[in-house]
């Protein structure tokens, strides 16, 4: 990796900011110009982000195996990442206890109007759909923590494209960063290198910068094999200047910037202005028994099962499910007003406790090569294990726990931490769809909501029109998971499962969201599902997994127009019979997962209504306010 790499003297410039654009500082040169494979914009951002953050060295990435296998022995060396050896080219990564999730209290959007950025809550409430920074005080928050902060580390240049290179649906972007686990993993979820570069040429990016906020020399053992800085830890988003400021955490979500910061809070805002949606959704091809297929599109909010979905092995005969992606959809209506979807990113960054061969088998053969693992524990044969994997792993010959000590099944502490995950190339999923790379995106036929929802809430139904589809998914509500800093199992209100991932004003969203109506002539039909419904002793109603195709088999029929529903207060319920159960070995209890408690939904209606009016306010579209207002009604009759 060498001929790219440069040394960088120390400079002493004092604070200096990258919000309000500096003077670059000329970089200095040794007689070839590393720097001269950057085009001019790009290079400019790099010189202002040396002369702030000050690294020993800048390596511009090619994105080639060679420059992988460097990076990946690198770290290997001062012990970041150890091989694997049970598997092929597969890694494992232990964090700082203190960095092992999203964190979404130090996430903020930084807007000149408060109100751009985030909704303006009832007198006396928290505000809980996103944080909102003013330029002046990103301005000192950058200034306390970037100067400085490489020293003596390299600073990475990762060109990368979230979308296929060169896609009219794809865009660009390039994050600097001093952390190489980063740039191995962006190498996964993206596609990145010199690529990217030459179809950038001299067009616009999103600038992202990232630094793992803890300069050389570092003391402690932690801080040498997983330098972060949790107390100082800041992910700032300028929509403005399409810029990202990533300080102090190495964990995925915060610090892989082309996912959650740029696909979801970034693009969200560029959808907007553009007219398109980019949402916290899979997207997955379904096959009929008679050949025919479609495209679907569900939310779900962190860790409830996308990935297991959009992986799904139907139990069905005859049917076939293909995965275009696990997280994220960027979605627009093409010139005929049909909505197509492309999966910004070339991997999945998924959740590991939970996956097994029985709950997830393609997840597992896509984990079984060129995957970095965070935070799992590894077994003495060098393979990885978790929570779910007791069936079929063997630990007779000990386990290592996420954080490094010897852990014994029984002990009570999970070998594995809950939001630990496995980081693996798209291309390697054995059903990725044939279509999963394709420039003009998927047509998509269906849009799911759905989340963690134990009592209440039926196993599937149907929104009346697009407008109801909105109100679904402005009221998702799911339990708590590990995937953020949250705890215990509360219901959280998560709409569109996009609460952590707002770039925008949510009423602002909601209202961009109902202007879709206009631009579709085959708008998808809206549903919400929940496979988590419980019985009054615990038990899960529905088998799930495999058998999730019985739902989407009835969803399928829906959108060919088949009158196999009955009218309900909620939305349009399967009508009696047109749940596909052949087959299943234990007939569910069909009476309890599609009943509506009117007491729980007259409850849920308050909730979702107190919700909106406290935390959306004046920013609430009528449109929404009305159909809440008429599910009121309805749930009104329910005994
Ligand atoms: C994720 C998340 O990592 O949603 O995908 O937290
Ligand atoms: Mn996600």
């Amino acid at each position: 990796m060498g001929v790219l790499t440069q040394n960088m003297p120390h400079r002493d410039d004092g604070p200096t900011r990258l919000v309000r654009p500096v003077p670059a500082a000329p970089i200095q040169q040794s007689s070839a110009d590393p720097l001269a494979v950057l085009p001019a914009k790009v290079r400019q951002f790099v010189e202002r982000a040396v002369t702030l953050c000050q690294p020993d060295r800048v390596h511009v990435c090619d994105g080639s195996e060679a420059e992988n296998a460097a990076l990946l022995r690198q770290m290997q060396a001062v012990g970041m990442i150890e091989p694997l050896p049970k598997y092929d080219n597969c890694w494992l990564a232990r964090t700082d206890p203190a960095d092992v999730a999203r964190v979404e209290s130090k996430t903020f959007i930084v807007t000149e109007q408060k109100r751009e950025a985030v909704p303006i809550p009832g007198k006396g409430v928290r505000g809980t759909l996103g944080n909102w920074m003013s330029p002046e005080d990103l301005e000192e928050a950058v200034a306390d923590r970037f100067p400085g902060c490489m020293r003596g580390r390299t600073l990475y240049v990762v060109p990368f494209s979230m979308g296929p290179v060169g896609s009219p649906l794809s865009k660009i972007g390039i994050e600097l960063t001093d952390s190489p686990y980063v740039v191995a993993s962006m190498r996964i979820m993206t596609r990145m290198g010199g690529k990217v570069l030459e179809t950038l040429g001299d067009g616009d990016f999103v600038k992202c910068l990232h630094s793992v906020g803890l300069p050389e020399p570092v003391t402690g053992p932690s801080g040498i094999r997983w330098p972060c800085n949790p107390a100082k830890t800041l992910i700032a988003h300028v929509p403005e200047r399409r810029e990202i400021l990533s300080f102090g955490s190495g964990y995925g979500g915060n610090s892989l910037l082309g996912k959650k910061c740029f696909a979801l809070r970034i693009g969200s805002t560029i959808a907007r202005r553009e007219g398109w949606l980019a949402e916290h959704m899979l997207i997955l091809g379904i096959t009929n028994p008679a050949g025919h297929k479609r495209y679907i599109a569900a939310a779900f909010p962190s860790a409830c099962g996308k990935t297991n979905l959009a992986m799904l092995q139907p139990s069905l005969p005859g049917y076939k499910v293909e995965c275009v992606g696990d997280d994220i959809a960027w979605m627009r209506f093409d010139k005929n007003g049909v909505l197509r979807a492309i999966n910004p990113e070339n991997g999945f960054f998924g959740v590991a406790p939970g996956t097994s061969s029985t709950t997830n088998p393609v997840a597992m053969a896509t984990v079984a090569s060129n995957t970095i693992f965070t935070n799992v524990a590894r077994t003495a044969d060098g393979g990885v294990y978790w929570e779910g994997l007791e069936k079929e792993v063997d630990t007779s010959a000990g386990v290592t726990d996420w954080q490094g000590r010897p852990w014994t099944p029984g002990s009570g502490a999970p070998s594995a931490h809950p939001n630990s995950r496995f980081c693996a190339p798209a291309g390697q999923c054995p059903i990725i769809d044939p279509q999963w790379e394709s420039a003009e995106g998927v047509p998509i036929s269906a849009i799911l909501f759905g989340g963690r929802r134990p009592e209440g809430v039926p196993l599937v139904y149907e929104a009346f029109n697009w407008e109801h589809g909105v109100l679904l998914g402005a009221a998702m509500r799911s339990e708590a998971t590990a995937a953020a800093e949250h705890k215990g199992k509360v219901i959280m209100h998560d709409p569109f499962a996009m609460r952590p991932f707002f770039g925008y004003n949510f009423g602002h969203y909601l209202s961009h969201w109902l202007s879709m109506e206009q631009r579709g002539q085959r708008l998808p039909k809206i549903f919400h599902i929940n496979w988590f419904r419980k019985s009054p002793s615990g038990q899960f109603l529905w088998p799930g997994f495999g058998e999730n195709v019985r739902v989407l088999d009835w969803v399928l029929r829906r959108v060919e127009g088949e009158p196999c529903a009955r009218r309900s207060a909620v939305g349009w319920l399967p009508a009696e019979g047109a749940l596909r159960l052949d087959g299943l070995p234990q007939r569910p209890d069909l009476e309890q997962l599609f009943s509506l408690p009117g007491d729980f939904w007259r409850r849920e209606v308050e909730e979702v209504g107190r919700y909106l009016a406290d935390q959306v306010g004046d920013d609430l579209p009528n449109q929404v306010a009305h159909q809440l207002d008429e599910l009121r009604q309805r749930v009104a009759e329910l005994e």
